[in-house]
């Protein structure tokens, strides 16, 4: 595919405007119908994880079937869209077992270690460190950092900032002989070498305790703190292992997704809401003691809000800012809302980033300056959904530049995924994405500059 891609552009069949001279072999396309493609070998590839390599591009690590059964394959995407390890990506675990669920960390020394599940009964949480080349650096089976009768899932990494690393998972409590639906959470820490420097189980859940791990993001940890008090929570950011908040919500109320910034002293963190009222709020709280106890409430009104991402700009000027769904009548949209200190937000549930009537999903946010490049799926062209992209300023207006088409390929783009990249002197960002136009699904990217403009191919 992307062998005929370059050839059909020398032909000048696909990039018309820039012709043959101006292209010079740089990856990034100008074109949304086009895009750059990263994977796009047989059977699906899905479940991307993208983290920043620390040289301006990017390392990514997805659950690939081109062999028939869930295998783990990463590659490297610098800073011009090229694909630095073996085209369509290096074989990481590719056993007859289903491996699932990636997640990365770069070492801050040029490589990356990559974490994952697998149904393996001698190691369900399993991980490797590869080199900046790609190289395995831990044994060529991986290392498998957690195994045992009862559940062991949802990793994560963290690097240690000794070059080593830490993997957290969710472990499933054995009770009198038998797994129970409790969950404690697990680490282990590893050095660069692959020695394995502890093992712990901590955060055991109380006795009236909702252990609950995020769905995505940092591990975060959530349990009442006694019977007396069961609708007073401790939010625990197990990353640093640390209290990163207490919120108290109504009895009856549930928690549902959460998400956690980690810029401590003034870690964040977002979460719904299920009030007993059937209400799906938005709240916000962090360490300031400012905050009221069951935090800024950042969304109001009739109605449901979901799916909360933060990032925080400046606690003084500019706050923290969130974007969340709002369930409107049968239509999703996307909304950002800023929040400083303990004011409350106006305008109320935030401006709308999209401009469509359509549905509006899966929305990604990285700060930048006093604001936020925020990427989602827009269905308002295509039922097969596009990829849309905004930048958020702090001053909680769109920027000089609103939103603009990412990719519209002909089938569904799915699950963005960004890093900030500065190229040529210019701060954008690189999306990749889970593309379904070809026959079973690949992975995408396109560079988005400062100005909201997808560059020329011409370096
Ligand atoms: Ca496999
Ligand atoms: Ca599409
Ligand atoms: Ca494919």
């Amino acid at each position: 595919m992307k062998r005929v891609i370059i050839m059909l552009s020398i032909a000048g069949i696909l990039f018309p405007s820039l012709g043959t001279a101006g292209y010079q072999g740089a990856a990034w396309s100008d074109d949304y119908e086009v895009n750059s493609p990263i994977v796009t070998t047989d059977g699906a590839q899905y479940d991307l994880v993208v983290t920043e390599d620390g040289e301006e591009g990017a390392f990514l690590a997805w659950v690939d079937m081109r062999d028939g059964n869930p295998d783990i394959y990463a590659q490297r995407v610098d800073k011009d869209g090229e694909s630095r390890w073996t085209t369509n990506g290096v074989p990481v675990a590719t056993t007859a077992e289903d491996e699932t669920s990636p997640k990365l960390v770069a070492d801050g020394n040029g490589g990356v270690y990559v974490v994952w599940e697998s149904t393996a009964r001698d190691g369900n949480v399993v991980a490797q460190h590869l080199s900046a080349s790609g190289e395995k650096l831990w044994q060529s089976s991986n290392v498998g950092v957690a195994a045992g009768t009862c559940l062991q899932d949802r990793p994560y990494v963290w690097a240690d900032g000794t070059g080593g690393v830490v993997i957290a998972y969710r472990k499933g409590r054995r009770i009198s002989g038998a797994c129970t639906g409790v969950y404690q959470v697990g680490y282990a820490r590893y050095t660069a070498g692959g020695e394995k420097r502890w093992r712990r189980k901590i955060f055991r859940p109380g006795t009236v305790g909702v252990t609950t791990l995020a769905n995505d993001g940092p591990v975060l940890l959530v349990r009442a703190k006694s019977a007396r008090r069961a609708n007073m929570y401790r939010i625990y950011n197990s990353g640093q292992r640390s209290l990163l908040c207490r919120i108290t919500i109504a009895v009856g109320s549930t928690f549902g997704e959460a998400k956690v910034i980690q810029e401590l002293p003034r870690a964040k963190a977002v979460f719904e809401v299920n009030q007993p009222n059937g209400d799906v709020q938005i709240r916000l709280k962090g360490r300031e003691s400012r905050f009221p106890a069951a935090g800024v409430t950042v969304t109001r009104g009739e109605y449901d809000h979901s799916r909360p991402r933060v990032t925080s700009v400046d606690d003084d000027l500019y706050g923290t800012l969130v974007t969340f769904l709002e369930h409107k009548g049968g239509v999703t949209e996307l909304h950002a809302q800023q929040v400083i200190g303990r004011r409350r937000p106006l305008p109320t549930n935030g401006i709308r980033v999209g401009t469509g009537s359509e549905d509006e999903r899966d929305h990604v946010m990285v700060r930048h300056g006093n604001g936020a490049f925020v990427v989602w799926v827009d269905e308002k062209d295509s039922s097969k959904g596009d990829l849309y992209a905004g930048f958020v300023n702090g001053d909680r207006n769109m920027d000089d530049w609103t939103e603009m088409p990412v990719s519209v390929r002909s089938g569904t783009q799915a699950y963005p995924q960004l890093v900030l990249s500065t190229r040529l002197n210019d701060t954008g960002v690189i999306v990749f994405w889970t593309d379904g136009t070809g026959s079973d699904r690949d992975i995408y990217a396109q560079r988005i500059n400062a100005d909201g403009e997808l560059p020329s191919g011409s370096v």
